[in-house]
């Protein structure tokens, strides 16, 4: 029997393999991502305090996209085979200037053994179909037909991760039939593409065309874990590699790293097949898949995700006064002022989340612990590790679209939006959307619990 954490894990290679003989520049990306990490372990003895170094290297993250609530049930079927569930539910429609009509969730695993033995996740987004600022009643219809009679997964490949989910993993051979299924399902397919259907679509937001234009869907990106993302950064663009203007989230500072950092590269453009209006295939060019690179820090609590965005707020407006200082010079300063410096702080504030240990105590020490969590801190009672943020940032989101848009595609203000969210998707794809906030919150009273049983004190 393979397990489902042991099909994750290859499921996650798998695709790395395949992308990495598809897309070379991404090739690179690990190369470098690699060599990074090399240096950071040999000069860092703090390293790893966000994860072991075997769990970082394999860590990725990739994005696909479907068109309709069947083909998410089915993303989310697939995904569960693999112990990776629904969590968080991001509304990319408003957050940029182009269209980018879709709903997203990612799917990951839900709780910390699993994370640390793969943390495979893939961030799913949804075509909104049903919202007129992008589709008139007409495309919508079109649009919508033109979904229902196409096939992304194949009924073997759902029925092999029905198996996978009811089982807790599949026998070794059905195991290696549903890992070469579910990597072929997330191929970039050779079929061609119907020229006046897709370019109709672009009109409207290039999102649209690369869902609901073509036949299947694909992996968009595969997102490598890195310790120093300004480093590698540097490196990529050494290597000829162009990069987008910025790195994402938090600015690189002294204080604790939080959150999440993003930089990416464009897609290039890949030689594909098209059906001209009058029959014939003819072979032209898509950008559709690109790269990107990632750093991750301590996950925040709702009042220190506030503080985040206040400071991002207060970044974008100082910046417009101050256009000639770069972004991230600014967010440092605002952040040097205005951020705590320290894991102590951000703990006794409660803005971030951290796990909870009894600490060995001197012998012979009599004393009785405190009654609080702050007090057995001060005193070495217990100590606190940081848990690390395992989800999406909705601006860096957008922006990772938005970086790889060719047009700005339209929009009708005149009419309203269609209404989706978290408990819509919930009920459509018959499964629980997590909270972030409270995974991570679970994970820390848990730990807490524990602990203070351990010293004898009640919770
Ligand atoms: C997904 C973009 C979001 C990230 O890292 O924020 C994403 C997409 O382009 O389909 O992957
Ligand atoms: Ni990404």
């Amino acid at each position: 029997m393979v397990p489902t954490w042991r099909l994750r894990a290859a499921f996650a290679r798998r695709l790395s393999d395949m992308y990495g003989s598809e897309v070379p520049a991404y090739t690179t990306l690990l190369d470098v991502a690699g060599e990074v990490n090399h240096e950071v372990m040999r000069e860092n003895a703090d390293a790893e305090r966000l994860g072991g170094i075997d769990r970082i290297t394999a860590e990725r993250h990739g994005a696909i996209r479907v068109g309709t609530p069947l083909e998410m049930g089915q993303a989310a079927q697939i995904f569960a085979a693999f112990g990776m569930y629904p969590v968080g539910f991001y509304d990319l429609r408003d957050a940029t200037f182009s269209a980018v009509p879709v709903i997203s969730t990612a799917f990951r695993p839900i709780d910390a053994v699993e994370l640390a033995r793969n943390p495979f996740r893939v961030f799913t987004s949804l075509l909104t179909t049903a919202d007129r600022r992008f589709f008139d009643a007409d495309l919508q219809d079109r649009l919508e037909r033109f979904l229902s009679r196409r096939e992304l997964f194949t009924p073997e490949l759902l029925d092999l991760a029905r198996r996978a989910e009811r089982d807790a993993g599949l026998p070794h051979e059905q195991a290696e039939r549903f890992l070469a299924l579910a990597v072929v399902a997330f191929k970039l397919s050779a079929e061609p593409v119907d020229r006046t259907w897709y370019a109709e679509l672009e009109r409207v937001s290039a999102v649209a065309a690369d869902i609901g234009g073509v036949s299947s869907t694909h992996i968009n990106h595969l997102t490598p874990r890195v310790l120093d993302i300004d480093l590698l950064y540097q490196r990529m663009a050494a290597r000829g590699i162009a990069m987008i203007d910025d790195v994402q989230g938090p600015p690189r500072w002294d204080g604790p790293d939080v959150l999440l950092r993003q930089t990416s590269f464009r897609a290039l453009a890949e030689p594909r097949k098209f059906r001209e209006p009058d029959g014939s295939v003819t072979t032209g060019s898509l950008r559709v898949r690109f790269g990107e690179v990632e750093a991750r820090g301590i996950a925040l609590t709702p009042a220190g995700r506030a503080l985040y965005d206040e400071l991002v707020t207060e970044t974008d407006l100082r910046s417009a006064d101050h256009p000639h200082v770069t972004r991230q010079d600014l967010a440092r300063s605002i952040w040097q002022a205005r951020f705590p410096g320290d894991e102590r702080r951000l703990l006794t504030e409660r803005l971030a989340y951290f796990t909870y240990q009894p600490a060995t105590r001197p012998p012979g020490d009599r004393r009785q612990p405190p009654a609080d969590v702050d007090g057995l801190l001060a005193d070495g009672w217990i100590t606190a590790h940081p848990i690390v943020y395992e989800d999406f940032l909705p601006r860096s989101a957008a922006g990772i679209f938005q970086s790889n848009l060719t047009g700005e595609g339209t929009r009708n203000a005149t009419v309203g939006g269609a209404h989706y969210d978290a408990r819509w998707l919930t009920e459509t794809i018959e499964r629980p959307v997590h909270d972030p906030f409270e995974l991570y919150a679970a994970q820390q009273d848990e730990s807490l619990a524990l602990t203070l049983r351990a010293l004898g004190l009640t919770v």
